[in-house]
């Protein structure tokens, strides 16, 4: 089974479907103020764009989307293409591009600026529940689409929002069994030296942050215990019970109960993105190691080469294995993975493109 590679946006005039969630935003009217005029918006690090013009590297060879086993390829396209979710049974892999980031060019009619991304079946045959960590100039939300049909016939159709409590900025969502929606609160705010400050206060290990979850019955609420410097990458275990979370500002991967407590922690190299679970169960992370490098691009250094592993955890036993490191050459920036059928996708929010790998094994998976 071959697998389409599908951008994430949005159907945005398409009808809300009736929720019983009043938290839902069941108007369209917040889709129609996309078209307010871009120069209006507060850019995160556009100040410190403005600081280092012209700071380009030579350009990259050409995209290799079907790469040989074992070598990394990569398919063009995207722009900040941050999250990456694979959906098998759509046969698709969801790609969120966080145009924001951007710091440049022309002013885009849409103002949606997808974030982490998640997808979880429903009870309804063929059709997948996908939520996404939206960000302004829309606005702050989680915001619920539908997923339908399969291959090049995918289509995403938008469902409600459930806005963001203020002061929290989301960077990874995930579902839990029960339906509640667990969020990574990054920062209190991400636009202007406000938005630097948190970032940089996260980068020397002082929290910013949290993990906070929404249920259609209880709203929003705060996990306990769960502060953090830039909390980031989100997993959620299947019977719901534990929440995984990477801590990007103190290079460590968490454990938790959903209900809160007193985290466990796991040191890994470099700073630690989106998180998402491998076929046979163990946690998939994508982590920045090249701080200087990832900091050069940051400050509109392109292309990004800042250097990335993929690494390997045991969620009960939080060992860590690096399965690949990559010193960004052909992709850099790397934020995010997911695997689908053997196959592992690889997201940038820095680039304009995402990685494609197959490890050398007879049947894709990782070495044990
Ligand atoms: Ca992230």
């Amino acid at each position: 089974m071959s697998h389409d590679v599908r951008r994430a946006r949005t159907r945005s005039r398409s009808r809300g479907r009736e929720s019983t969630a009043r938290s839902y935003v069941r108007s369209t009217s917040w889709v129609k103020a996309t078209h307010a005029p871009l120069a209006q918006r507060p850019r995160f690090l556009l100040l410190v764009a403005l600081l280092a013009p012209g700071c380009f590297s030579r350009p990259r060879d050409a995209c290799n989307p079907e790469p040989r086993p074992g070598e990394l390829g990569t398919i063009c396209g995207f722009e900040n293409p941050e999250d990456v979710e694979a959906v098998p049974a759509a046969g698709v892999v969801l790609v969120s591009e966080m145009r924001a980031m951007r710091g440049k060019g022309s002013p885009r009619a849409e103002t949606f600026s997808p974030h982490g991304i998640t997808a979880v079946p429903t009870e309804f045959p063929g059709v997948t529940r996908v939520a996404v960590v939206g960000h302004r100039p829309l606005r702050e939300a989680i915001e619920l689409f539908d997923l339908t049909g399969t291959g090049a016939d995918a289509r995403l159709a938008w469902r409600g929002c459930v806005p963001l409590p203020d002061a929290t900025v989301g960077n990874d969502v995930a579902f839990a069994a029960d339906g509640e929606i667990v969020v990574s609160n990054f920062v209190p705010i991400m636009e202007g030296l406000p938005g630097l400050y948190y970032v940089l206060k996260g980068g020397l290990g002082r929290p910013t942050g949290d993990l906070i979850a929404w249920h259609p019955e209880h709203g929003w609420r705060h996990i306990p215990g769960t502060t953090a410097p830039t909390p980031n990458g989100v997993a959620v275990s299947a019977d719901g019970a534990v929440v995984f979370y990477s801590q990007t500002g103190a290079g460590q991967v968490a454990r938790v109960s959903r209900a809160g407590g007193a985290p466990e922690q796991t040191s890994v190299q470099g700073n630690p993105d989106n998180l998402s679970w491998s076929r046979r169960g163990t946690l998939l992370a994508a982590t920045h190691t090249d701080s200087v490098g990832l900091i050069l691009c940051v400050l509109g250094r392109h292309p990004c080469r800042a250097g990335w592993s993929l690494l390997e955890i045991d969620p009960q036993t939080l060992r860590v294995t690096e399965r690949l490191h990559h010193d960004g050459g052909a992709i850099g920036g790397v934020a995010s993975v997911t695997e689908v059928e053997g196959r592992y996708y690889f997201g940038s929010f820095l680039d304009d493109r995402i990685g494609i790998w197959r490890p050398v094994t007879t049947d894709g998976a990782l070495r044990p």
